[in-house]
């Protein structure tokens, strides 16, 4: 069972359970434009194969019959509010769903079925104003905002279910991990379609924040694979899932320009309404336990991944 099935990771986890012969449940919201957003597993070809229940994290009476219906073996927790910059504008719905939505999932388990192996999308935002160089499992946390914080809750209370009640859960630290399936608010999409559209005329600028921060990027293919591995282990545990390469934004944007032959300076607006109200400067994580315990490794560099969401979108546009 995955929360947060119409999302990006959803998508590609969806992909990669099916793969391996799994029967995938997914709980996902309606909305009044359609029942439930299904573009991604489409993108994917996967959206008559997966299960869909309707469901919200903050309902833990449909979680609790959700979990009573599907008796999952596994259950993935990757709902959340997830976009960072809206966390400042929704501080208290970031914190009840991405907090409090987390011990709603743990506790229909430890109800129902207390043998579900459980992961949760832990993330590096956690560390926010960074205590290491370089961030590992180890590093002390100090979110930067309200979404930070709100994952902070959610690994804490994971960790605590699993050394209260013993359940098998895990919690992945994960660092940024992109693809053409990333929401166009994230900045990587925003520039990979940007410039796709620049390319083909219909748009002359890129309008962007802090170009200056540094994020460590891989491809959330990579990334899910190794969710899935954490709840195939004996033991429970956490681990960082990162590629071990920092790149600043503006880099990111150099790459995707010069992929189809544009000049960055031509394009580049900086927009002082685009910057946070405080910013995580840099993030750079060390995958060392994932690569030694989980066998995991990242296997797209950041150049090959933003050309792969450049060309993504091309194509979009071209074909419509
Ligand atoms: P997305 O924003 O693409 O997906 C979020 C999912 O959560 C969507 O399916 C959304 O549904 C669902 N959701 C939001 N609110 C609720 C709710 N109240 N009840 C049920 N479902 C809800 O995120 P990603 O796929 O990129 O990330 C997956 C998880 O991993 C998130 O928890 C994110 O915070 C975390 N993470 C992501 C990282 C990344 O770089 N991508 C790095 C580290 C952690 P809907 O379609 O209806 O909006
Ligand atoms: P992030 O991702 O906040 O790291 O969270 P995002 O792509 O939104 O921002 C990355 C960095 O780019 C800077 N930036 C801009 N960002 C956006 N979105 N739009 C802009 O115009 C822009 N200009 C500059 C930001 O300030 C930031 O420094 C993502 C999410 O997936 C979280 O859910 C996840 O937990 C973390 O990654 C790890």
């Amino acid at each position: 069972m995955i929360t947060g099935i119409t999302g990006q990771d959803g998508a590609y986890l969806a992909q990669l359970l099916l793969s391996k012969g799994y029967e995938v449940h997914g709980l996902a919201r309606r909305s009044s434009s359609s029942d439930v957003n299904l573009s991604r597993l489409r993108w994917l070809g996967i959206e008559k194969d997966v299960r869909i229940v309707d469901g919200n994290l903050l309902d833990l009476s449909g979680l609790i019959r959700t979990v009573t219906a599907v008796k999952p073996d596994e259950l993935y927790n990757l709902a959340a509010q997830s976009f960072v910059a809206s966390s400042w504008q929704q501080p208290l719905l970031t914190g009840q769903v991405t907090a409090l939505g987390v011990t709603n999932v743990l506790e229909a388990i430890r109800l129902v079925k207390p043998d579900t192996r459980f992961y949760q999308a832990s993330s590096s935002e956690m560390y926010g104003l960074v205590q290491q160089p370089v961030q590992s499992e180890t590093t002390p946390f100090y979110p930067r905002s309200p979404y930070a914080v709100a994952k902070l809750y959610g690994h804490w209370i994971t960790v605590n279910y699993r050394e209260s009640f013993g359940l098998h859960a895990s919690s992945g630290i994960l660092f940024n991990h992109e693809s053409p399936l990333r929401g166009i608010e994230f900045v990587t999409r925003k520039v990979s379609d940007s410039v796709a559209r620049i390319k083909l005329g219909l748009a002359k600028e890129l309008r962007l924040g802090n170009t200056s921060a540094q994020r460590d990027w891989g491809h959330a293919k990579d990334y899910v694979r190794a969710m899935w591995l954490m709840l195939q282990q004996d033991t429970p545990d956490d681990y960082v899932v990162a590629t071990g390469r920092t790149s600043t934004v503006r880099t990111m944007c150099e790459i995707a320009f010069s992929h189809v032959g544009l000049n960055i300076e031509d394009h580049l607006v900086i927009d002082e309404a685009l910057f946070r109200p405080a910013e995580v400067e840099i993030l750079l994580g060390d995958p060392s336990k994932a690569k030694s315990k989980l066998g995991w490794e990242t296997s797209v560099t950041m150049e090959d991944l933003i050309r792969e969401m450049v060309d993504a979108d091309l194509a979009r546009y071209r074909k419509h």
